[in-house]
């Protein structure tokens, strides 16, 4: 119990969403089953060199078969909402046309089992997996992508929207672009800075018309998730830090909820293929009132001014700036760890967005996870011992709760994630989940932090420091 001046049990308010988040392709499997046909990550995973090991999400935890057993587990821990994404492939196989009656079945037994266990579905529309045959078709880069992206919205919320009240469109659409079209080392694997521009306008375009659409058949709320990270400057000056800046972070927060484009993405972009895409019009529609911007906070980044410097594959238009390596501690994917970078985003995005709720949609850590055999009475049981991904996710829901108290309107904070997964370029090395999963066996084994997290859930709030 705390002692002394003030109390240092944080407590959350009231009505505060806690989850936990899964993506389709890393975790489904049922690859080639019931309809469903290839998204660019079966295309990108089957190539020799582009996933360590050749791993594939042909099966990943099979969760298409297994489902019930892992809602079950969800509720087992109290989560109140999960948030997972409807592949494309399985609804629309190949992009467009036919609609697969048995892939939206699948979403449909999965929200009931949700809903049966007073679980709140959250479902993301986009999180990676387009399909194959729309990539033949140009992908992203093609204008046509973003209507077929806002069809396959109104397809499933069709089937779902009767029982599903908040519709993410959009997930991490800067990785989606940039990494899949610029440095390649995501599906598609393109290297092509004028494409990686073209796919992040049209992705944002296809936010508009699928928020439009949604809104249009009666979707309760819409949101857009974005990978968010404050970019902070080493030495001297900040010009460098806010060009990062304005490509990862403001390329989509301005457009989606000011109507506008930053300056400086808009002069990096007309060198490196021109700006013929964006067509009038095209901002207003982008920018659709939405009610809840979710953001994916893992780091923050580290740049400094390097005369010479060639730009990060990533990043068109950083020529002469360094992303500096971390030097603090960091987690499996030498990623900092550095949970204050939460609380200044969360703090920067109330009072810069005033007019969208936030909802953390990720946030989490691989770590070196060991599954070991307890014997505790004559009962032998697997835990794993995740201490440092305890202190991780302990740090970071801190940090939450201080942009909370300085007026951040956080409504809820969903872990990455329920389960150790597909970690795309990684495959399965890299562990997310709180939940171990063997990958020979498929057994689920939660470790230490889903029983912790199991608490905070339970008290709303973290037990004092
Ligand atoms: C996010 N980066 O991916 C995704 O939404 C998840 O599917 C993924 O498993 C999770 O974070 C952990 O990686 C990211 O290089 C991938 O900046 C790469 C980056 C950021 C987010």
């Amino acid at each position: 119990a705390s002692r002394g001046s003030g109390s240092s049990t944080s407590v959350f308010p009231d009505g505060f969403v806690w989850g936990a988040a899964t993506a389709a392709y890393q975790i489904e499997g049922a690859a080639a089953e019931d309809g469903r046909r290839p998204s660019i990550w079966d295309t990108f995973s089957q190539v020799p060199g582009n996933v360590v090991d050749g791993h594939t999400g042909d099966v990943a935890c099979d969760h298409y078969h297994r489902y019930a057993e892992d809602v079950r587990l969800m509720a087992g821990l109290g989560l109140a909402a999960y948030r997972f994404s409807v592949a494309w492939p399985r609804i629309l196989p190949t992009g467009a046309g036919r609609v697969n009656a048995a892939g939206l079945d699948f979403y449909d037994r999965l929200v009931d089992e949700l809903l049966g266990h007073g679980i709140t579905p959250y479902p993301t529309l986009y999180h990676w997996d387009l399909p194959q045959a729309l990539e033949d078709a140009g992908g992203w880069a093609a204008r046509d992508t973003a209507d077929r992206f806002a069809d396959f919205a109104a397809v499933v919320h069709d089937r779902l929207g009767d029982r599903v009240g908040t519709w993410t469109t959009l997930n991490e659409p800067w990785v989606a672009a940039f990494l899949g079209y610029c440095s390649g080392v995501h599906a598609p694997g393109r290297r092509d800075p004028a494409a990686a521009f073209r796919a992040a306008h049209h992705m944002l375009l296809g936010h508009g018309l699928a928020a439009r659409a949604l809104r249009a058949a009666g979707a309760a709320e819409v949101a857009l998730t974005l990978n968010l990270s404050p970019v902070i400057q080493s030495g001297d000056g900040h010009e460098e830090a806010a060009r990062v800046d304005a490509l990862m972070n403001r390329q989509f927060l301005d457009p989606a909820l000011r109507g506008r484009y930053p300056e400086e993405v808009l002069e990096i972009a007309a060198r490196h293929g021109g700006l013929g895409h964006i067509r009038d019009g095209d901002l207003a529609v982008i920018h659709q009132p939405i009610d809840l911007l979710g953001i994916n906070y893992y780091n923050p980044s580290f740049v400094s001014a390097a005369p010479g410097e060639p730009a990060n594959p990533a990043f068109p238009g950083t020529e002469g700036i360094r992303f500096d390596p971390p030097t603090g501690p960091t987690t499996a994917m030498d990623w900092p760890i550095e949970p204050s970078g939460l609380e200044t985003l969360l703090v920067r995005l109330s009072r810069d967005y005033p007019e969208v709720g936030l909802l953390v949609t990720e946030n989490g850590a691989a770590f070196d996870d060991h599954l070991v055999d307890d014997v505790g009475g004559d009962a032998v049981k697997g835990t794993v011992h995740d201490d440092d991904r305890i202190g991780y996710l302990d740090g970071h829901l801190r940090a939450a709760h201080a942009a909370i108290s300085a007026g951040a309107d956080l409504r809820g904070y969903l872990v990455w994630s329920l389960l150790d997964n597909f970690e795309w370029a990684y495959g399965y090395h890299k562990r997310f989940g709180i939940v171990y999963i063997d990958f020979e066996t498929q057994r689920r084994v939660p470790k230490d932090s889903a029983l912790w997290y199991r608490d905070v859930i339970e008290r709303n709030g973290l037990r004092s420091a």
